[in-house]
């Protein structure tokens, strides 16, 4: 076994997006491309000479490859030690909760979460924090910054990694640990959530469908929910991650969980329904007829979190992403908590977090976490759903009708129209951005707008600035829009088009009707259909 340092050269587009470097497997596949960014990593964080690292992923194809290169590659630029999930999994909560739990100095986490996996689909990698949260923007532009100049990396050739077989080994002086993906995840969830009372509840007949879309979570979710909650054996679908995920699209919203949905909206739904995303941070709760729109997740979780034992002492403060909608600020108010807005992606929470400020944060894109870690996650915002059926004895559509005659009903929907030509896309934006300043006061059918604005955010913490970080437009009355470009996709541009609009009074519209008129000035403000020619959405949430 030899340390050698091969010479390599900048490779264009190694700039990581909203949560890490995603390409397709095949340029990852493509000689030096994942050497080149795991070194850009290493050097952009100012070495690993002694450091531990977690390394892990979400099972996709290539993920064992990629996790054997990381090691070479780690002990070849003298870490220390590494600590591996078996078989090179981890969930990214997982992933997160080893960075912290065991004190190491940081993780790389191999994922393209909700996109499709398999050699001619995504791969994804990237970096964390030692507190557990994914890099903020210095670390992740110290990193491009890298790629931009690299001239060699450094690997250990020769010998084998055994990632299958848990226990302790060493790659030249690193030693690595092989360890169980879910062990300590699984405590670390007992030691929030009421299992007896969750438990009690499932005895007594609550049948649960967990679709973990062949993705990361069926372990996780077999243990917990069968195996600890005594679920039904089979509750957890599709619980064995594949390489290609069975060739599903494990984004957990109704368009791709459309199998759950179905069993949902029928005749014999269980009552409770949940789907998980590829590597296991983000969650979509349905009740028996009743979708629950994941900006409602995260305001129901806000009103109740107190139920569960983790949480008895109350939240410190709450965030949410600015696309997100206002309902977890409604529940902010009356709980007399702050309620911050940050810009789209899991990074920004983690100020916050670390600061003491906030102790649950959520996305309109199924993403909700606490405190507990610093990634979003879905298995963790489930058990938390459990927990608060388990306690208030209400169903969730009764837990829905509820938290609306309270706080009011915040109509929320995202429609996203995927794979438009990056050009049109960016002309579409620039375009918008230009018309923002005389948008003040114009009439769009009923809607009249108040405010225009392409938001910037001031980290309260660090003090940084991230600026372009979606277009807003405000109503008079308080209906909103906001419009962005995603910064995960692997293939031309995706526009994410957020609507939103509160009723203190009528909560069983059809939200795509109920926003029918915020939707109108949308379109027609954007210009989509001009600069794209999309007419509709290809996924509506
Ligand atoms: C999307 C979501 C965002 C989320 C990000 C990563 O980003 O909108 O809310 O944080 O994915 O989630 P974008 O830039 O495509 O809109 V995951 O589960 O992919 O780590
Ligand atoms: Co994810």
């Amino acid at each position: 076994m030899t340390k050698i340092t091969i010479n390599t050269a900048p490779i264009e587009g190694q700039k990581p997006g909203t949560s890490g470097l995603r390409k397709k497997c095949r340029v990852f596949m493509t000689e030096h491309y994942l050497e080149n960014f795991v070194q850009a990593i290493f050097d952009g964080i100012g070495g690993v000479q002694g450091k531990t690292l977690i390394v892990g992923g979400d099972g996709r194809f290539y993920n064992d490859k990629a996790t054997e290169i990381i090691l070479r590659m780690a002990a070849a630029n003298g870490a220390g030690r590494a600590i591996a999930g078996q078989n090179g999994l981890l969930s990214t909560p997982a992933a997160s909760h080893l960075i912290r739990s065991m004190k190491t100095d940081g993780g790389i986490i191999l994922s393209a979460s909700h996109n499709p996996g398999g050699i001619d689909e995504d791969f994804g990698i990237k970096y964390n924090m030692s507190n557990g949260g994914p890099a903020p923007e210095s670390v992740t532009d110290a990193i491009f910054d890298v790629t931009k100049s690299i001239q060699e990396y450094h690997i250990f050739e020769g010998g084998s990694v055994d990632l299958s077989v848990i226990g302790a080994t060493a790659l030249g002086d690193m030693q690595i640990d092989i360890v169980d993906p879910v062990t300590a995840y699984v405590d670390l969830m007992q030691s929030l959530f009421d299992f007896p009372a969750i438990g009690k509840m499932i005895a007594g007949g609550t049948a649960i469908r967990f679709d973990a879309m062949n993705a990361i979570t069926g372990p996780y979710a077999s243990a917990i929910i069968e195996d600890l909650l005594g679920a039904a054996k089979g509750s957890v679908v599709h619980g064995t991650p594949l390489p290609d995920f069975g060739g599903m699209h494990p984004d957990p919203n109704p368009t791709w969980a459309h199998e759950l949905m179905d069993e949902m909206m029928g005749p014999n739904a269980p009552a409770f329904g949940c789907a998980s995303d590829g590597d296991g941070d983000r969650n979509m709760i349905v009740g028996p007829n009743c979708y629950v729109s994941p900006s409602d997740s995260l305001a129901v979780i806000a009103a109740n979190a107190t139920v569960a034992p983790g949480y008895a002492s109350g939240l410190k403060g709450v965030a949410r992403s600015m696309p997100t909608s206002a309902a977890l600020d409604r529940v902010a108010e009356a709980l007399g908590i702050a309620c911050y807005e940050t810009p789209t992606g899991w990074k920004f929470f983690g100020n916050l977090m670390d600061d003491g400020r906030v102790s649950l944060c959520g996305e309109e894109s199924f993403g909700t976490g606490s405190d507990h870690v610093r990634e979003k996650d879905g298995v963790w915002a489930v058990l938390m759903w459990l927990n608060i059926m388990a306690v208030t004895g209400k169903s969730v559509p009764e837990i829905m009708q509820d938290h609306w005659a309270k706080f009011g009903r915040n109509y929320y929907s995202r429609h996203d129209f995927e794979a438009i030509e990056s050009d049109k896309a960016d002309a579409m934006i620039t375009a918008l951005r230009g018309a923002l300043a005389g948008l003040k006061g114009q009439s769009f059918g009923a809607m009249t707008v108040e405010t225009a604005d392409d938001y910037s955010y001031l980290d309260p913490v660090d003090g940084s600035t991230s600026a372009h970080q979606g277009v807003r437009v405000v109503f008079e009355g308080g209906a909103r829009f906001v419009v962005r470009l995603s910064g995960t996709g692997t293939s031309g541009a995706t526009l994410r088009l957020y609507v939103e609009k509160l009723d203190l009074k009528d909560f069983d519209q059809d939200p795509q009707e109920a926003l029918a008129d915020v939707l109108k000035a949308a379109h027609t403000i954007i210009q989509i259909e001009g600069f794209s020619g999309r007419t509709a959405p290809d996924v509506i949430t």
